[in-house]
């Protein structure tokens, strides 16, 4: 079946879940016995892939989906399931089954935010948008501006609009769809290479671009939250779940973790222990006592798993789940026992947990404790670090102006119509804001001083100069703000070689996904077949904000030996692989050997960046200028 019939098919599936909750082709009165058991979480309850109850009831439908034979049979089982399954589950089931199976490549899931436009766009602007739509002609489109939830009382607000852009969460939803805490390779058939690792990375990477984000902003870098007893920051979201009509918990300023029934805020603290426990001594246990050093290899990837903690982790009994359940946590606040019935926080959904200020404080905490193990390895020697033969002359950034990248708010609009059963036949958008960056290239001057050709990895990373008191930061601290910003391979001729990049290919960024409009009229372009399936930083959010002044930051790029570098993972193709920097290569190996975050991932020698620097790397001081 030719794949445009295939997502022809595919987006019923998600129309209407928001509010509608029937499904359009009649409920069946049969159910298939792969569905037994399911149903368990209720209709009009907001699903986490965080909790272990939720999450487990979700894998056995994606597994379920996965295993089905035929994709008729899979569409089967996707139009009984929601006819009774949650309707948050079951859009987490479905989505995780489309991306990962065979049958359905090339085939795009709807965007998230037209599908649930509640976990993006404040309750007050959908409200106000549905009134203002009764007024005019069925078949004008209603425009409605997204109205601001907070003010400047709030020194965080100043992060909203990072926080609550739509890209980043979209693709943080994204990001746990495609690397499941619960995937078993042994029923999908699909191995994730280094998952746990990818978790490390990832949220690593997030933490550090909210920290350029502050630092652009005036404030401080975060605190990270490791007293499990303190005090934490309010927060409301004003988002408000069209699934039952009510708002997400909010969380008032001076609340602490509280116990629930199924966790409680001391087992945060045994299992955090048992963890640096574990980082210490240098290896783990398993569950019959055997021990497994944290190697130089593997050490990360174990540790990844064991703290988010995934299906993989060596043992979840002894060193439990502490990410997973803190987000529970956090998002529990304010009704832990549920006795007044009320929603849990934005932390509780991967769709909406970016919005909170804790959700990086807290991710700053797994970090440090990953950063523990990081200590432990040998610095990198400059066998590791260097490439012989290979100089880089110099590098600069292609703008309007050299080494200058403007930023600027820029506007968009999100169909909300498809999301919701209306009688009327013009759309209903809202009109929001975000940071945008001009386009820009890197030209990188390269000599190879050799009289072959050289495979090399190109490797990308911006870093902000001066901390939030002015003063400069040194490199054991500037590794950690490193954002990786793109990596790629190039052919090094003998003898000079010009290096040109666009920022637009970066490995790090999707562009906008194709709207439900666009994929309802068939357009499958060519270049989102070969994206991972929606998952990747947003393009416009790749440049940190800078300051009005021009803020400096250091532009490092290295080029390291292909061959120490390449996976071996040939034969395979493309298929959803633009973003691979933080979100892999689907269904293959990372295609890049080394620890993700290399060269920063490690200790350094040096104190300062310049003295640290090999032939095969270079430090441009570039501004970013916000308009
Ligand atoms: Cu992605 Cu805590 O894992 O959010």
């Amino acid at each position: 079946m030719p794949v445009k019939d295939k997502q022809d098919r595919i987006l019923p599936l998600f129309e209407y879940v928001a509010l509608d909750t029937s499904d359009k082709f009649g409920l069946r009165v049969q159910r298939d016995d792969k569905l037994r058991g399911l149903g368990v979480l209720g209709r009009g309850q907001i699903f986490s892939c965080f909790f272990e109850p939720h999450l487990k009831e979700a894998t056995q439908l994606y597994e379920a989906l996965i295993s089905a034979e035929t994709f008729d049979e899979f569409l089967e089982l996707c139009h009984q399931a929601r006819d009774f399954v949650n309707e948050g589950l079951y859009t987490y089931a479905v989505s995780v089954a489309v991306l990962h199976r065979p049958d359905c490549r090339g085939v795009s899931l709807p965007p998230l935010q037209e599908v649930f436009p509640d976990k993006f766009i404040p309750g007050e602007t959908l409200n106000k948008a549905y009134y203002e739509s009764t007024k005019i002609p069925e078949d004008e489109d209603v425009i409605h501006d997204m109205q601001e939830t907070g003010n400047i009382l709030d020194p965080e607000y100043k992060l909203a609009y990072y926080r609550e852009d739509i890209g980043v969460n979209v693709h943080h939803w994204h990001w746990h769809l495609v690397y499941p805490a619960t995937w078993r390779p042994e029923i999908t058939g699909i191995v994730k290479d280094r998952k746990g690792e990818l978790f490390y990375y990832m949220h690593q990477q997030m933490c550090a671009r909210y920290d350029c984000e502050r630092l652009s902003n005036g404030l401080p870098r975060m605190i990270p939250f490791h007293n499990f007893e303190e005090p934490m920051e309010g927060y409301s979201s004003h988002l408000v779940a069209s699934i039952n009509f009510m708002p997400y918990a909010f969380r008032t300023a001076g609340s602490t973790l509280q116990d629930t029934p199924e966790c409680a805020v001391q087992d945060l603290e045994r299992w955090r222990d048992r963890i640096i426990g574990a980082i210490q001594l240098g290896h783990v246990v398993d569950e019959t006592g055997t021990e497994f050093p944290l190697d130089e290899e593997t050490g990360i990837n174990v540790l990844g798993d064991l703290i988010e903690s995934s299906y993989d982790s060596v043992n979840r009994e002894y060193y439990g789940s502490i990410h997973n359940w803190g987000h529970v946590l956090f998002a529990a606040i304010k009704d832990p026992d549920s006795r007044f019935q009320l929603n849990p926080g934005v932390m509780s959904d991967t769709a909406t947990s970016l919005r909170d200020p804790i959700f990086y404080r807290w991710h700053r905490f797994i970090d440090d404790m990953l950063l523990e193990y990081k200590k432990s390895l040998p610095h990198y020697t400059k066998h590791q670090l260097g490439f012989t033969g290979v100089e880089i002359k110099s590098t600069c950034i292609r703008a309007k102006k050299t080494d200058e990248i403007t930023t600027f708010f820029t506007k968009d609009e999100l169909n909300i119509s498809r999301a919701y059963n209306m009688a009327r036949t013009g759309a209903i958008k809202i009109r929001y804001q975000h940071i945008d960056h001009e386009p820009f290239t890197y030209k990188i001057n390269v000599f190879n001083k050799g009289s072959k050709t050289k495979e090399a990895t190109v490797r990308i990373f911006l870093a902000p100069v001066k901390d939030e008191l002015g003063n400069d930061i040194d490199l054991h601290t500037l590794r950690r703000l490193a954002i990786e910003m793109d990596k790629f391979k190039v052919a090094l001729q003998p003898g000079d070689n010009v290096i040109e990049r666009k920022s637009s290919e970066s490995s790090v960024t999707i562009k906008d996904p194709k709207s439900l409009d666009e994929l309802a009229r068939g357009e499958l372009a060519d270049e989102h077949e070969k994206e991972f399936c929606s998952c990747g930083w947003p393009d416009h959010l790749l440049v940190p904000k800078g300051d009005e002044q021009g803020m400096k930051f250091h532009l490092f790029v290295m080029l390291t030996d292909r061959r120490m570098d390449a996976v071996g993972d040939h034969g395979k193709t493309g298929v959803c692989s633009d973003a691979v920097s933080y979100c892999g290569a689907k269904d293959q190996l990372y295609p890049d050997k080394r620890a993700m975050g290399f060269p920063f991932d490690r200790e350094v020698d040096e104190d300062h960046l310049e003295k640290w620097l090999l032939p095969n790397m270079s430090n441009t001081i570039v501004t970013i200028l916000h308009h």
